[in-house]
């Protein structure tokens, strides 16, 4: 049972990839489950073998129901192959790495979707099979695939993460048919109701920017205090492409090009104690600043970090 040793806070924290995963399980551990809202990015959601795969939120679900692989931080532990390796045997492609257990999911997600049912009440029913008490919420029950733009044409973003390991040089992005999408049923209602919001350190380019693009979200989130983590230390990601992104986009990589990105939106801005050089440039945005260890190696990291936002949070908002 979750005691929060502060007073009650709602949270709602914006998600996707591995670093945003694990602070929003610090924040499971820290927050009473009522008082948390995870939204997680969909925009790398895809279709694979006749499958919806969605990536981003099973690895957050995967992660708070304690059953993610440790080492990846995406699929699941203790994963056997046998499914892909009879794909390869016959020749098929294997770039995209499902195991069994996974593949369950993706089965038992398609055979729901293909009978109509929207993508959030699937996920509220996994949740409440795996053990999960934090809401869980995508972005939006819309398929709005994210698109990346590069010197070597534009590409769906798994052809260009997994498939292409984020080699080709990025010019731009974009969110097919965000603009004509709708927020998942609770999206724009937590947010209105949450006393403070989180950026998770997810990637801003691919990962909380297509959150943001979901009519709605954007504004509504402007309208609450915003506390973000920076996903960049000392110029480079701890995980994925984003300070890549960053430089190919032409723009240094930096915490202070993160609280950029994230202009008019931010309250406060955590950044790792190797940045802390960056606090001078960054409060003059009318960002404050709280300088960490922002790396989390461990799940008591996640708890502590999660908990050190909180508390800045809540000084923010006071
Ligand atoms: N990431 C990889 O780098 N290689 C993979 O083969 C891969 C498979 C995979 C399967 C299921 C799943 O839920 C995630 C998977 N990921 C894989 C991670 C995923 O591509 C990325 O973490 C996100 O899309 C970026 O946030």
């Amino acid at each position: 049972m979750n005691q929060p040793d502060f007073q009650p806070i709602k949270v709602v924290a914006l998600a996707g990839g591995v670093g945003g995963a694990r602070l929003a399980d610090g924040l499971a551990k820290v927050l009473p489950p009522e008082d948390l809202t995870i939204i997680v990015n969909t925009g790398d959601d895809f279709e694979h073998f006749g499958l919806f795969i969605c990536p981003d939120i099973d690895t957050v679900c995967y992660t708070l129901a304690g059953l993610v692989n440790p080492v990846t931080g995406w699929g699941r532990r203790d994963e056997t192959w046998t499914v892909l390796e009879a794909v390869s045997l016959l020749g098929g492609p294997t770039w995209f790495h499902l195991g069994d257990q996974d593949l369950g999911l993706h089965l038992e997600r398609t055979r729901r979707r293909l009978s109509g049912q929207p993508l959030s009440r699937i996920v509220q029913h996994f949740c409440q099979v795996l053990g999960i008490r934090p809401r869980i919420l995508p972005m939006t029950d819309d398929f709005t695939p994210t698109w990346v733009y590069t010197i070597q044409g534009e590409m769906p973003f798994q052809e260009y993460f997994v498939r292409r390991q984020c080699q080709p040089v990025v010019t731009g992005f974009c969110f097919q048919g965000a603009d004509q999408a709708s927020p998942a049923p609770g999206v724009l209602e937590a947010i209105h109701q949450a006393d403070l919001v989180v950026f998770c350190p997810s990637n801003p380019w691919v990962s909380l920017d297509p959150i943001l693009s979901i009519p709605g979200i954007r504004s509504a989130v402007a309208s609450r205090p915003v506390v973000a983590v920076s996903p960049i230390i000392g110029g480079q990601t701890v995980k994925g492409p984003a300070g890549k992104m960053f430089t190919e986009l032409g723009i240094p990589p930096s915490a202070a090009a993160v609280a950029h990105h994230y202009t008019g939106l931010l309250s406060g801005f955590v950044i790792d104690q190797m940045d802390s050089e960056l606090v001078s440039e960054i409060q003059p945005l009318g960002v404050q600043t709280f300088v960490t260890d922002v790396i989390m190696k461990t799940p008591l990291d996640r708890a502590r970090l999660s908990k050190e936002v909180i508390d800045f949070g809540i000084q923010i908002i006071h």
